[in-house]
């Protein structure tokens, strides 16, 4: 099972809820915090910090960063990354290994970096009042300043016909922003934003980064068995490529059995978390595509199995997540 135990999707304030509980029951190994900004309907964004001495941030250790739910639908995306909070935890208490890895490194973990869109998400009734796909199928965050009027409705969904209210987050980072394989209106799955950084969930993550010289950030998407590295537009590959980041992607997707390619193999885009990472402050960056298909699959599947890797179920990782992010902390 699971490091927490859990058997099924935490709604968004089991998340805030188990991170300060977390920081509770071990006060000088876990460090709970809101990001600075809250998000365009007023919520926090909470996150952990977990070292040995945890608030002493200046002790020069390697910083890594794992975060989840960028996009609102990708629930497994959240739950991979708390119970990686888990593990360290548990793990520093009970594992010599992992207690060795945990007392070496700092390990910033964001759950739920999109709070807005994940909620529009996770409370949607399949079938109560509102149809499946106008809500439980949100992609954006809850942006709706400068939309056209037929969509400032002040109700964040996922509209009838595809429109979605909010930016991208994924596409409103400042690396390569405005550029391809990213969406210029507000009616866009993929819309960029209408600036680098307009939104507060990239704010938050930008001042994050910045702010802890963060060597190595992993962000969980779902879906696709893949280890995503830099740069994610075809039109500048060939130029920034680097074999360093190629073995690490392809060291982590030894662990999950994931297929290790550069984003841009995918599809292009541009205003990704990793591309305005990398290439900004020099810390490695990452995307995992969780799960062989699906946005949030039966919780066995997409994220005990999926995590652990126990389950010899067709496209199940060989090794699981947990034994890809605690690659990570050995690099
Ligand atoms: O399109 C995306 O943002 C990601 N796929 S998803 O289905 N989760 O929406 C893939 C992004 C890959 N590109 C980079 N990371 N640059
Ligand atoms: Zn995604």
């Amino acid at each position: 099972g699971l490091p927490s135990g859990r058997t099924s999707y935490r709604h968004l304030y089991e998340y805030e809820y188990e991170l300060k509980e977390l920081a509770r029951g071990n006060p000088r190994l876990v460090r709970a915090f809101t990001l600075p900004e809250p998000t365009v309907e007023g919520r926090d964004v909470v996150a952990v910090e977990i070292a040995k001495d945890v608030d002493n941030a200046a002790d020069g250790k390697p910083v890594n960063l794992l975060m989840g739910v960028h996009h609102a639908r990708e629930w497994p995306a959240g739950e991979h990354a708390i119970e990686w909070a888990h593990e360290l935890v548990n793990g520093y208490h009970r594992d010599r290994s992992i207690r060795s890895q945990v007392v070496k490194t700092r390990n910033i973990v964001v759950p739920i970096v999109n709070a807005d869109g994940f909620s529009v998400s996770r409370e949607a009734e399949p079938n109560g009042d509102f149809a499946r796909f106008d809500y439980e199928m949100k992609r954006k965050n809850c942006r709706a300043d400068d939309s056209p009027p037929q969509l400032r409705t002040g109700v964040c969904k996922a509209n009838p016909g595809g429109r979605d209210r909010g930016t991208d987050p994924n596409r409103n980072y400042a690396g390569f922003w405005g550029g391809a394989g990213a969406g210029l209106t507000w009616s866009s799955e993929t819309f960029r934003g209408p600036e680098p950084f307009s939104e507060p969930e990239t704010r938050n993550i930008r001042s994050l980064v910045s702010s802890r010289a963060v060597t190595n950030l992993i962000t969980l998407h779902t879906y696709g068995n893949l280890v995503l590295r830099p740069p994610g537009v075809a039109a500048v590959r060939a130029p920034l490529e680097e074999p360093v980041v190629k073995a690490l992607g392809d060291r982590m997707a030894s662990r999950n059995g994931y297929d290790s390619i550069p984003s841009w193999g995918l599809y292009d885009t541009t205003g990704s978390t990793e591309d305005w990472s990398y290439w900004a402050t020099g810390g490695f960056g990452f995307t995992f595509e969780i799960n062989p298909g699906g946005f949030h699959p039966p919780y066995e599947d997409a994220v005990v199995a999926e995590y652990v890797g126990a389950a010899p179920a067709a496209g199940a990782g060989k090794g699981g997540n947990r034994a890809a992010f605690l690659d990570m902390l050995a690099n």
